[in-house]
């Protein structure tokens, strides 16, 4: 890319840079990822972004969540494993840092709430040096670290929303939306982070101030659970390797195209689930392979 044209990112785009499968890897070299997220009141936010992973790639996936919240997604979750310690508030800040260096990559945020728990889990997430993406909750909670964010040296995603994007610059829906491409860039270079400003169409932008707009995907998403889909999607592809902004780019197009094959060959926009997005995405990844 050269710098700072928006670029449409189409299907050859994405058939040209989707790594595949390597002969001689194994669960291991495939990526180790975790994902924070969920509670009592959102158990379904942690199990869509965990299904949205397992089939985006991940070689290995731990889910840590609350332990009552535990049985509900592993009940649609067979292939991952659980770690409700992590979620302990006996952990210190040292511990959970410590701890999350064990993996590849880290998700954190869908589900979790707004609470003082989720305050220190972002913390402990940025200051680990792995990359790490960032959705819903976790973003409200970011906007007390901005200045950890800004001295992180691994790579960091955040996936916000117009919303949690007006929240996190503390200015109104409205402007964001007026300019979005140099909002994203500015919050992008500013802070050297790897931004998807969600939407009909999404924009992705990378720290150089590169960006990406992805045009697939339809009105069936406009519906809770979409984003922790994508979330886990993108954790997913970040774990596969390669550039960055084409694996964030190639995430938010297999999302949409999920949703665009589905509405082509099965449902309509308006019975259109989250799960069934996922459901999909087999569909989509085959033909891009
Ligand atoms: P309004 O008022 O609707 O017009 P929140 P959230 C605005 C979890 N979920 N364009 C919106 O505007 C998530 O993971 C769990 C413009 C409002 O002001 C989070 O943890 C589910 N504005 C938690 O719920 C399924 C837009 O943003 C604000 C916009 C809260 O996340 C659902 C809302 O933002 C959900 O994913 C757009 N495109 N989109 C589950 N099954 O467990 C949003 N806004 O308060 O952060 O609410 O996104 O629902
Ligand atoms: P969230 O608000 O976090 O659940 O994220 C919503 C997801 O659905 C994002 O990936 C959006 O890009 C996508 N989305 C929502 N509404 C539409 C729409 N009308 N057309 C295309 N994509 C949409
Ligand atoms: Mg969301």
């Amino acid at each position: 890319l050269k710098q700072y044209p928006t670029r449409v990112w189409r299907m050859e785009d994405v058939t040209e840079t989707l790594k595949g499968r390597d002969r001689l890897s194994h669960k291991g070299s495939n990526g180790r990822g975790i994902i924070i997220g969920g509670s009592v009141d959102m158990p379904g936010s942690v199990t869509l972004a965990a299904k949205g992973a397992l089939r985006s790639g991940v070689g290995l996936l731990t889910v840590a969540t609350y332990e009552s919240v535990v049985p509900i997604v592993a009940q649609h979750i067979t292939e991952a494993t659980y770690s409700p310690s992590i979620m302990s508030s006996n952990y210190t800040h040292e511990q959970l840092t410590s701890a999350f260096s064990q993996y590849d990559a880290l998700l954190i945020g869908m589900g979790l709430g707004r609470t003082q728990h989720t305050d220190q889990l972002i913390s402990a997430a940025l200051a680990s040096n792995l990359p790490i993406v960032i959705d819903a909750d976790g973003l409200f909670s970011l906007k007390k670290y901005l200045i950890e964010l800004k001295e992180r040296s691994a790579p960091t995603v955040l996936t916000p929303h117009p919303g949690e994007m007006a929240q996190l610059l503390n200015q109104t829906i409205e402007s964001i939306k007026k300019r979005p491409f140099e909002i994203c860039r500015e919050f992008a270079k500013t802070y050297g982070v790897y931004l998807v400003l969600k939407g009909v169409y999404t924009i992705v932008t990378d720290p150089d101030g590169n960006q990406t707009i992805n045009t697939t995907g339809n009105a069936g998403l406009a519906k809770g659970g979409s984003g922790d889909a994508l979330a886990g999607i993108i954790l997913g592809r970040v774990l596969q390797g390669g550039a960055l902004l084409t694996s964030l780019a190639n995430a938010c197009f297999l999302h949409g195209r999920a949703a665009d094959l589905s509405v082509r060959d099965h449902h309509s926009k308006t019975d259109l689930l989250a799960s069934d997005v996922v459901d999909y995405l087999p569909i989509a990844f085959r033909e891009c392979s």
